[in-house]
């Protein structure tokens, strides 16, 4: 093959390794280019065996690609992004396809499909889990863009990703942003799974004394059963580490600030704006912001707080934290597949959820076990409203609440911050409850601003006249 069939634009990190993962497929040849020369020439220099063909202009690289052209953009998210798209649109023709693999903000992607099919050029926004190692080996991969586009791509994007369970980690999402909208609610998820296990190791150990390793071992044991994931087993090998320099556990010399690049508060914000609860995340999110301020913390440090925790039976303690964990978890699961239904009546967007979960069981960071029981779930109901009421999940959640409270109840005791184990339990009380006082919200909101409200016991919309003589209208009447 003379021509190249596929072409990666930005050769840091990502974009290397997903080249070489492309090359390594049979049937492709693959054609690189970035900005800079340099990272070109190491590439290609260290890795003779993919046979890349090499461009030094967006000229020879869109020379280099037969039609029609299709070319991978993995560069910074933003302007980088633009720029590449702009550099693209130049030298590609109506009918040729480009697709921006990194982490857009789906607003974004939907800009720049409409700006790019003006010209006739497929825009693909693509989002792309799994880090470098994934991109390398096999990532999860949430392609959106035309139906045409998947045409081309769907053959190319599915030799390179993830197989669970013999099948390709990918499928066409949907129209324009879809792709990307759901690489965000993704990595929300992943925020909160990850601020979930943070919390159970904080409890197990402040409460039972374990140590990080022999909490490790813990996390192994959890990874046999229905918590089996990545996460947890990451975990444990951050636990049993132990720091070269001064020989203790590494976590206890690791710093206690968490950071993030964005895409948590990106689903936060779109969630808010959609107005779908996603609690677990936006506390996962908050949590990362109180730990990085040392500042606040150093000032907090003399607040009053319990005396000395200590559990009377650790094993009966670590099997509730265990059962808490997985029931808080399925709320962060049921709280992002609810904001991804609600993004797809906003944007229009036809997403199959069961597909969703099915292409996140390898090559991402979230890859789970349990996301199996997402796909069913879906299978059996597509319209389902709420992942957590589905047999499956209703059963694990309603089993495990008893020991969840004990764990809330004891982590408030202790003086143990656990917003996301306390957050979760308070939406699982909230959407199993008979009467809410959002009642006395609307009746406040009614006095203080004329908002009216609506009665259980007759249809219309009604306003009492609290600074008259307190009698009830009807809500047209005030206008
Ligand atoms: P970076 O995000 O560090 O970006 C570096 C690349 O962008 C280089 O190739 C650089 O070219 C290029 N670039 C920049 Br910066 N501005 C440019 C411009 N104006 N025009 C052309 N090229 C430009 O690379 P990365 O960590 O490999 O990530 C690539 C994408 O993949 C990002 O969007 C990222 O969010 C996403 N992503 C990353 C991960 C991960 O684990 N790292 C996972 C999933 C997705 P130069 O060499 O000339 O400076």
């Amino acid at each position: 093959m003379s021509q190249a069939n596929i072409g990666v634009v930005g050769l840091a990190v990502m974009g290397s390794n997903l080249a070489r993962n492309l090359a390594s497929r049979d049937g492709n040849r693959v054609a690189v280019y970035n900005r800079s020369w340099d990272k070109t020439e190491t590439l290609t220099a260290d890795h003779p065996e993919a046979n890349f063909i090499a461009a030094t202009t967006v000229q020879e690289f869109a020379a280099a690609l037969s039609k029609p052209r299709t070319a991978i953009i993995m560069v910074k998210a933003g302007a980088g992004t633009d720029a590449v798209i702009d550099q693209l649109c130049e030298v590609f023709e109506p009918g040729d396809i480009i697709v921006d693999g990194g982490n857009a903000l789906f607003t974004d992607t939907i800009r720049r499909e409409k700006a790019v099919r003006e010209t006739g050029i497929n825009f693909v926004g693509a989002g792309i889990s799994g880090g470098e190692e994934g991109a390398l080996t096999g990532p999860s991969i949430m392609p959106g863009g035309s139906a045409e586009a998947w045409e081309t791509l769907g053959p190319i994007l599915t030799g390179i990703a993830a197989i669970a369970e013999g099948e390709a980690c990918v499928t066409h999402i949907g129209t324009d942003g879809a792709g990307h909208f759901v690489k965000m609610i993704h990595n929300g998820i992943e925020y909160a799974d990850m601020q979930l296990i943070a919390e159970a190791y904080d409890l197990i150990r402040r409460g039972t004394g374990l140590s990080p390793a022999e909490i490790a071992d813990v996390f192994t044991e959890w990874n046999k059963g229905e918590l089996e994931s990545y996460l947890i087993e990451i975990t444990a090998e951050v636990l049993r580490q132990t720091d070269a320099a001064t020989g203790k556990p590494l976590v206890d010399v690791i710093v206690d600030q968490a950071g993030s690049k964005g895409t948590g508060v990106w689903t936060v914000q779109t969630a808010l704006s959609l107005g779908t609860p996603v609690s677990g995340i936006a506390e996962a999110v908050f949590a990362r912001g109180l730990s990085s301020h040392p500042e606040q913390r150093a000032l907090a440090g003399g607040l009053a707080g319990p005396s000395a925790f200590a559990v009377a039976d650790k094993d009966a303690f670590i099997e509730d934290v265990r059962q808490a964990l997985y029931a808080s978890k399925i709320v962060a699961y049921s709280q992002g597949f609810d904001a991804i239904r609600a993004g797809a009546a906003e944007y229009n967007w036809h997403i199959n959820l069961g597909e969703v979960a099915r292409i996140w069981r390898g090559g991402c960071i979230i890859r789970a076990q349990f996301l199996n029981r997402i796909t069913e779930a879906y299978r059996a109901d597509e319209t389902l409203a709420l992942l957590m009421a589905a047999p499956y999940f209703a059963k694990a959640v309603s089993g495990a609440q008893e020991a969840w409270r004990r764990v809330v109840i004891a982590a408030a005791q202790a003086g143990i911050p656990a917003p996301a184990f306390g957050s979760s339990l308070s939406y699982y009380d909230g959407l199993r409850a008979e009467r809410l006082p959002a009642a006395l919200v609307q009746g406040q909101r009614d006095f203080f601003g004329a908002h009216t409200y609506k009665r259980i016991d007759k249809a219309g919309t009604f306003h009492t006249l609290w600074s008259g003589n307190r009698t009830e209208i009807a809500a047209e009447d005030t206008h």
